[in-house]
C-alpha cells in the first residue's frame, strides 16, 4: 500500500488523514512501519502529557478543562484515551468523547480512543505510533489518558514528557495504587475535586508519601541511574476543581515549570534517548518473537533439533543458544 497521500495530508494538518492513519497503525504493524518512517522527521514538536488516575477520579473532566485552557492560549491539542479494559465501543469512552467534543471547535482538538484489542506489537507500540501521528499532524500538545496502573501504563508513559496523576479526597486506596505502580514516574500530583471535603488532607498524604520515598531512595544507589529524572525533580502537588476550572492557572504553571526543568537541566535529552530505546525494544520484541515462532514452527533444521530435545539429547537452553547463533545474535568478541 502507498500511504503517501495520507501522510502528505497529515503533515498539512488534515484531520481525516490523522484519524485514518491512527486506525491503520492500530491494526497493521507493517503499515505502521511504513507510515512512521515517512512521518518521523516531522515529529518532535509536540509536548506530550500523560494523565492517569483511577476510574472516577475525573480524568475526562480534567482533560476537558485542561484542553480548554490550552485552546484558549491558541494551542492545538491531540487527545488519546487509552483504556485497556474497555472495548472500542464502550459507552463510557464514547460518552467521554462526546462530552469533550461539545467543548471545542473541532479544528483545534482531536480526540481519539484506543482500546486494547490485541494490537500486534502491543498497546504501547500502537499508542506511541498514534502520538507520532498527532505530533506530525501539528498538535502543540498531545495528551494521553490512561486508567489506573500496570506495566502497559508504565510503558505508555515512557513517551510522556510530563506525567500527571489524579487523586481525589477520601480514603487512601489511590495512594496505595500509585505506590504499587507509577509513583516513580509521576511529575505532578493533582488532587482533583478540591470542592469535596478532605482535599487538603489528601495533599498532605501525598507529601508524606514523597518524603518517605526520598528517605528510602537515598540509600538505594542502583536506582539512582535508572531514575535520574526524579532525583533532580521533586514532584509538584496541587489541587483543582475540574468542573469549575478553579486552580488550573496554578496547574499550568507547574506543568510549565516541569517542562522548563527538562529543558534547562538537559534531562530532556535522556528522556528522548529512553523513549527511543523503549520504543525500539517494543518493536524488537514483536519482530523477534514473530521470527522465532516461525523458525521454531516451520524450519526443517529446527524440526530436527526439536526431535533431539524430545529424545533428551538436547535441552531447551542449548537449543535457544543454537538459535541465537543461527540468527547471528551472539556477542561479537
Ligand atoms: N465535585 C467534583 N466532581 C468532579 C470533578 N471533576 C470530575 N467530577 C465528577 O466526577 C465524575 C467522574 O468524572 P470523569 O471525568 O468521568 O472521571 P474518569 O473516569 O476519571 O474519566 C463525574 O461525575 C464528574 O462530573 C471536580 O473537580 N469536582
Ligand atoms: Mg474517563
Amino acid at each position: 500500500m502507498d500511504y503517501s497521500d495520507l501522510t502528505n495530508n497529515l503533515i498539512k494538518g488534515n484531520t481525516r488523514a490523522a484519524a485514518r492513519l491512527i486506525t491503520i497503525v492500530e491494526n497493521d504493524i507493517n503499515a505502521a512501519e511504513e507510515i512512521v518512517s515517512s512521518i518521523y522527521k516531522h515529529t518532535g514538536k509536540a509536548y506530550i502529557l500523560g494523565i492517569t488516575g483511577a476510574p472516577g477520579t475525573g480524568k475526562s473532566t480534567f482533560i476537558s478543562t485542561l484542553t480548554k485552557n490550552f485552546v484558549d492560549k491558541g494551542k492545538k491539542v491531540g487527545i488519546i484515551c487509552v483504556d485497556p479494559t474497555s472495548p472500542l465501543t464502550g459507552g463510557a469512552l464514547l460518552g467521554d468523547r462526546i462530552r469533550m467534543k461539545q467543548h471545542f471547535s473541532l479544528d483545534n482538538v482531536f480526540i481519539r480512543s484506543m482500546a486494547n484489542r490485541g494490537q500486534l506489537g502491543g498497546l504501547a507500540r500502537a499508542t506511541e505510533d498514534a502520538i507520532k501521528i498527532l505530533d506530525a499532524y501539528g498538535s502543540d500538545i498531545v495528551i494521553v489518558e490512561t486508567v489506573g496502573v500496570g506495566q502497559s501504563e508504565v510503558d505508555i508513559f515512557k513517551s510522556a514528557m510530563t506525567v500527571v496523576v489524579l487523586l481525589v479526597p477520601g480514603l487512601g486506596d489511590d495512594i496505595q495504587a500509585i505506590k504499587a505502580g507509577i509513583m516513580e514516574i509521576t511529575d505532578v500530583f493533582v488532587v482533583n475535586k478540591m470542592d469535596l471535603h478532605g482535599a487538603d488532607k489528601k495533599v498532605s498524604d501525598i507529601i508524606q508519601m514523597l518524603e518517605f520515598r526520598n528517605s528510602y531512595k537515598y540509600n538505594s544507589s542502583n536506582l539512582k541511574d535508572k531514575y535520574a529524572k526524579i532525583h533532580q525533580w521533586t514532584p509538584e502537588i496541587t489541587k483543582v476543581n475540574s468542573k469549575t476550572g478553579e486552580n488550573f492557572e496554578v496547574l499550568l504553571e507547574l506543568i510549565n515549570k516541569h517542562k522548563l526543568f527538562l529543558e534547562e537541566s538537559g534531562v530532556i535529552s535522556s528522556y528522548l534517548k529512553n523513549r527511543i530505546t523503549s520504543e525500539t525494544i517494543q518493536i524488537l520484541k514483536h519482530k523477534l518473537t514473530k521470527k522465532l515462532e516461525d523458525l521454531l514452527n516451520y524450519d526443517e533444521e529446527m524440526g530436527k533439533y526439536i526431535n533431539q530435545a524430545v529424545q533428551k539429547s538436547l535441552d531447551p537452553y542449548s537449543m535457544a543458544n543454537l538459535i541465537i547463533k543461527m540468527l547471528g545474535l551472539e556477542k561479537q568478541n
